[in-house]
């Protein structure tokens, strides 16, 4: 389809324009698009002795699956890792992005804090104006089992417009548990302008028994692919 070209040449991109010479460790992170950076990491040549660090279990197995050497971020700190490739939900002309969307978002900004640099690969209907605007699915919200109810309540104080456990849909009565053994709260406060969000992240991040949100302004550059095959670039 279209789409997955699109996803694919953005991918594709990014990893023949970013990755670094002489790269030791490699963040990878989870989601269908960046199936295709780990596809063309696996194409090149210099890749042996490179670690990669996974930010989740399907991320884990794409790794392993492409013959990569495996990685954990238990190792690492603050700029040991030379790069991070992931994908995202919505993106901002800012940079500002809202990731979660397929429940990884806690080890995705663990990993992502600890690369020297990020870059965000897409496919064209993640472009947006305002992080809410083209994702109302809310904003993913990592929370203890134990806090979940009472952070919900904390939400809706905090000017939430809903809020939905995330649940785990047919294969899986009862709530989605993530990769952390966490909940999930999708939460909607509407379009949040680049100016408000590191404010909300740190709002959210105080209320006791959050582990994180699916806030992130961290990313140096975003590559997303068009339907028509070409791409687009951001930075
Ligand atoms: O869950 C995540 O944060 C993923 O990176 C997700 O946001 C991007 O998924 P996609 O590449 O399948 O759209």
């Amino acid at each position: 389809s279209s789409l997955e070209e699109a996803k694919k040449s953005a991918a594709y991109r990014a990893v023949d324009e970013h990755f670094p010479k002489n790269s030791k460790v490699v963040g990878i992170g989870s989601g269908s698009t960046v199936i295709y950076a780990v596809e063309r990491i696996g194409q090149r040549d210099d890749v042996k002795d490179v670690i990669f660090v996974p930010t989740g279990f399907q991320s884990k197995q794409l790794i392993i699956e492409n013959g990569l050497r495996l990685g954990c971020i238990e190792e690492y700190g603050v700029g040991d890792l030379d790069i991070t490739f992931d994908g995202a939900d919505e993106v901002d002309p800012s940079l500002n992005c809202i990731k979660g969307g397929g429940g990884c978002l806690f080890q995705e900004k663990l990993v992502a804090s600890c690369a020297k640099k990020f870059v965000l690969v897409a496919d064209y209907t993640k472009q947006s104006t305002a992080l809410g605007f083209k994702w109302i699915q809310g904003i993913p919200i990592e929370v203890s089992p134990l806090a979940a109810k009472k952070v919900e309540s904390d939400l809706f104080r905090l000017g939430a417009k809903s809020v939905t456990w995330r649940s785990g849909g047919k294969s899986k009565a009862g709530p989605a548990v993530t990769d952390n053994g966490n909940f999930i709260l999708d939460t909607y406060f509407g379009p949040v302008e680049a100016k408000d969000v590191d404010a909300l992240d740190k709002a959210i991040k105080l209320l006791v028994g959050v582990i994180e949100t699916g806030l992130f302004n961290i990313a140096d550059i975003a590559y997303f692919g068009g339907s028509d095959g070409s791409v687009t670039v951001w930075n």
